[in-house]
């Protein structure tokens, strides 16, 4: 069966990002915090914010030569700029792929490899690391500096800006003028990045008209004129691109960002700008429902706090509400491949994502012979809406697994989630069909882990699972390795194996669920690895 919104449609306007997000339904002011800086209190109004926005799309036009549809790539954590950067973007017609700040430059390359990113807007931070990555992609030294420039300007660029320009080169004195979109659902306004149901890294084209779709969708869950976001999760990752850069810019809602997550920091940003909105990952509720901490701060502010990228369970969001009895604590649940919110606990019951938003439609299948299941039984969820994505970057094969037509001309996401629906029509993730790994929100595919793993020379063969840490509410990547001859020679092989993952890939991917030494991993006949045994094993040794 097909399992509706409970919501009334909402409008879909078929116009650019830039035309949708300043739009201003509620009438903010020029002069009101579009963004502060938390660390710092430095801030943007938004007024400045577009005007900046919008010259620093001028100067990537004339300045730096980029074209409607190419492709812009930000390495940056979380700073005052990155909504400026996102949105020049827009208003200029390029493609915004942001990358993970903690990337290794291996991991980097893939994606200014695989996305052919014309510029790199990078953070001082990360410089060393795109220094790495596009020297591995052979760029020269006269080409990186002229297609690296750094994301800040040129007063807190330090000795970087020695060697490259900053976005005080880019920021022309006069302001483009938005491009009109004339197709939004046939162009690409965004390339990030997931593994979808298997395999590395892929680009996910994300049109136009699936991110204005997906604002419009969201609209059940009501902003105020007074709400305070803030972001301290990734503002490159899909979750954090579009709630926390796009939504609070649409609703003229001021966001506090922070550039990585520290419990006492959060409080105390919290306190001092009165933050309403705080969109988390499980373990950053974990702190928040149980850390001392948080109680020496005046954390009455907060009016909803919405978790999501992984699975939260009922005690713990429980506990959380428990403890901000003025917030809301509802889950929500979405995809990169959904751009990304499909789901949204508005009337939260505890372990559910909700209902179906608006316009959103599912399925609940058996994953052997794709049939509907009946409602209460689990299966693999499909979801049809606006927000799903044009496809994989240049990859057919793959795209074609992920949608597919159904005899009516409906396109079906295929999540590689496994869920059921209540009586009620709320939805509850129980398992994960695909073999993704999830680390506090952040994805790990295991083929990319095993790649890494098979070039040590004291592995022969491995596999890659996740397993689940109760303590940090995440799962962590475990390896089963058989070693080779010179494996087998170290005295200590895991430690070895631990510490030559350490440059290989970025903290968040390395093999916190440890290694174990195994005489074979499970395949199947034809060679494909078997991970779901080891994932059985896995559990049963928890649950023992
Ligand atoms: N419960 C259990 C959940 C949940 C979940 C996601 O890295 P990606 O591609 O994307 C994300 C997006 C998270 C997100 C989207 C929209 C939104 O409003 C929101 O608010 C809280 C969060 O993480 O990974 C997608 C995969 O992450 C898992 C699931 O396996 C999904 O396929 N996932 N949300 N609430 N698991």
């Amino acid at each position: 069966m097909i399992y509706e919104s409970p919501h009334p449609p909402v409008d879909l306007p078929e116009c650019s990002v830039w035309d949708k997000v300043w739009a201003n339904p509620t009438g903010a002011s020029d002069t009101k915090d579009a963004v502060i800086d938390g660390p710092t209190g430095r801030k943007l109004s938004r007024g400045e914010l577009r005007s900046h926005a919008q010259r620093l799309a001028e100067g990537l036009r004339t300045t730096a030569s980029l074209s409607q549809g190419d492709v812009l790539c930000v390495v940056s954590p979380n700073s005052l700029y990155y909504h400026m950067l996102v949105l020049a973007s827009q208003c200029a017609g390029i493609v915004f792929s942001g990358a993970n700040a903690s990337y290794t430059p291996s991991e980097l390359a893939h994606q200014l490899e695989d996305s052919s990113a014309k510029l790199v807007l990078a953070h001082p931070q990360v410089l060393k690391t795109v220094l790495a990555a596009t020297k591995q992609l052979g760029w020269s030294t006269s080409e990186q500096q002229r297609r690296i420039i750094l994301a800040v300007r040129s007063d807190e660029a330090g000795p970087a800006s020695k060697q490259h320009k900053t976005l005080d080169y880019l920021l022309a004195d006069k302001e483009m003028q938005p491009v009109k979109v004339h197709d939004p659902k046939n162009t690409v306004a965004y390339l990030g990045y997931s593994s979808g149901t298997s395999g590395k890294a892929k680009g996910v084209r994300t049109s136009a008209y699936n991110m204005t779709s997906v604002l419009s969708i969201l609209a059940p869950v009501k902003t105020y004129e007074d709400d305070v976001q803030l972001a301290v999760l990734p503002l490159n990752h899909i979750y954090g691109l579009t709630k926390l850069v796009h939504w609070p810019v649409l609703w003229g809602n001021p966001v506090v960002v922070m550039p990585k997550f520290e419990i006492q920091a959060l409080c105390s940003l919290v306190q001092r700008y009165r933050g309403t909105f705080l969109m988390l990952v499980p373990p950053i509720a974990l702190q928040l429902a149980r850390d001392p901490i948080v109680d020496k701060f005046d954390m009455s502010s907060l009016r909803i706090i919405i978790s999501g990228a992984a699975p939260l369970g009922p005690e713990l969001e429980q506990e959380l509400a428990t403890r901000l009895p003025k917030a809301t604590v509802l889950q929500a649940y979405g995809l990169t491949e959904s751009s990304p919110t499909t789901h949204m606990g508005i009337i939260p019951k505890r372990g559910s994502i909700g209902p179906l938003l608006p316009m959103m439609r599912g399925r609940i299948v058996d994953p052997e012979t794709n049939k509907d299941v009946k409602q209460g039984e689990v299966g693999e969820m499909l979801l049809a809406g606006p927000n799903i994505m044009l496809g994989y970057l240049n990859r057919p094969e793959a795209t074609a697994e992920t949608l597919v037509k159904d005899a009516q001309g409906t396109t079906w996401l295929k999540t590689g989630d496994i869920a059921r629906v209540d009586e009620k029509g709320l939805f509850y993730i129980t398992d994960r069909l695909k073999e993704l790994i999830k680390v506090k929100g952040f994805q790990v595919p295991p083929a990319e882990l095993e790649a890494v793993l098979l070039e040590c020379p004291f592995v022969a063969d491995c596999a890659v699972i996740g397993v689940w840490n109760d303590d940090q509410q995440t799962e962590y990547p475990r390896a089963y390795v058989v070693l080779s001859s010179k494996g087998k020679a170290e005295s200590d092989p895991s430690a070895t194996i631990q510490s030559w993952m350490k440059n290989k890939v970025a903290h968040y991917k390395q093999l916190k669920g440890g290694i174990k030494l195994v005489d074979s991993v499970p395949k199947s006949p034809s060679g494909k690895l078997l991970r779901r045994i080891l994932r059985e094993e896995a559990k049963a040794e928890i649950e023992a």
